[in-house]
């Protein structure tokens, strides 16, 4: 996704490249290099955040600047620089690349080390941005609705590795990924170790029962969605009772509606799920209102 040659104004500047935010410098794409001793290479040793801009805006900047700071934390990583200096530094990555509707990655390594899992053995963590052109997904998905299979990669139990830390290592969610796109689907479901509903590789997941929003709590073992968060705030202004309540692949089944949230899909209905039609198989009312009502908050 990040891999194409990235020009803000193509047609007036063709040769301007994409300038990439390592440890304090703006240096060309093809110059942003880390070590291959950098031990979140080695052992996926590090965290990230993704995040949006929406006309030159960052969505809930701080709040992703909070989850990436908690979750250094929580794999005891220190961040070199204060919250405030980072946020800085995504704006300026912005405008040095003249984004305006963007998909930025935050990216903090351990940094290069020796050949073993030590982390006292490594020596300047990596603060990198990236920041590109936001590849969307299609308007008819939108419209249509996604399909979705539950996937047998059970998510990461809670007490072994939290799922609140976005951490570098995402093999948990691309083996489930895998599943699903063999599937022939974008996303998978994914079950805890209970057999309840947890959330899908990359986004939350929402059902709509009686006019009622459920979602699964955290303790469910599931990443505390920063769109997730919204929408049951935008749920709660237009009078939606909200549930966090633990759910199972039945109250999948039987659902009226089915829609899921995240940075990149920000709300995505969900017609089906492992073959079965949910409600009336397309997009639902109440999933419409929130779609809509997430894209005037996100551009507001
Ligand atoms: N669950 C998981 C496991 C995630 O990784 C979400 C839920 C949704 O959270 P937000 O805060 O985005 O509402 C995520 C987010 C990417 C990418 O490039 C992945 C995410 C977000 C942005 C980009 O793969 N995952």
């Amino acid at each position: 996704m990040l891999t194409r040659t990235q020009s803000a104004s193509p047609d007036t500047q063709p040769h301007m490249s994409l300038k990439v935010y390592i440890n304090g410098r703006l240096v060309d794409k093809d110059d942003a290099k880390v070590s291959v001793y950098d031990h979140g290479l080695l052992y996926g040793d590090g965290v990230f955040e993704g995040l949006r801009s929406y006309g030159g805006r960052v969505f809930r900047l701080e709040r992703h600047l909070d989850r990436l700071y908690e979750s250094a934390r929580a794999i005891w990583l220190e961040i070199p620089i204060k919250p405030a200096e980072l946020a800085k530094a995504v704006n300026d990555t912005l405008r040095a690349n003249a984004l305006e509707d963007a998909y930025i990655r935050l990216v903090v390594t351990r940094g290069a080390g020796s050949l073993g899992l030590d982390p006292n053995r490594t020596s300047d963590p990596q603060v990198i941005i990236i920041t590109d052109k936001i590849t969307l997904y299609p308007a008819e998905l939108y419209e249509r609705g996604l399909e979705i299979v539950t996937a047998s990669t059970i998510r990461n139990h809670p007490a072994a590795l939290s799922p609140r830390i976005k951490s570098l290592n995402y093999l948990n969610n691309i083996l489930a990924k895998i599943e699903g796109l063999q599937a022939g689907c974008i996303e998978a479901l994914m079950l805890n170790t209970k057999g309840e509903v947890a959330e899908c590789t990359g986004d939350n997941i929402f059902l709509v029962r009686d006019g009622v929003l459920l979602t699964p709590p955290l303790d469910a073992g599931i990443l505390e969605g920063i769109t997730r968060d919204a929408v049951i705030e935008l749920a709660h202004e237009a009078g939606v009772e909200v549930r966090e309540i633990p759910l199972t692949k039945h109250d999948v089944y039987v659902a009226d509606e089915c829609f899921l949230t995240g940075t990149a899909a920000e709300v995505i209905p969900v017609v089906k799920v492992d073959g079965r039609s949910i409600g009336p198989g397309v997009p639902g009312p109440l999933t419409r209102d929130l779609r809509e009502r997430f894209h005037k908050l996100a551009r507001s």
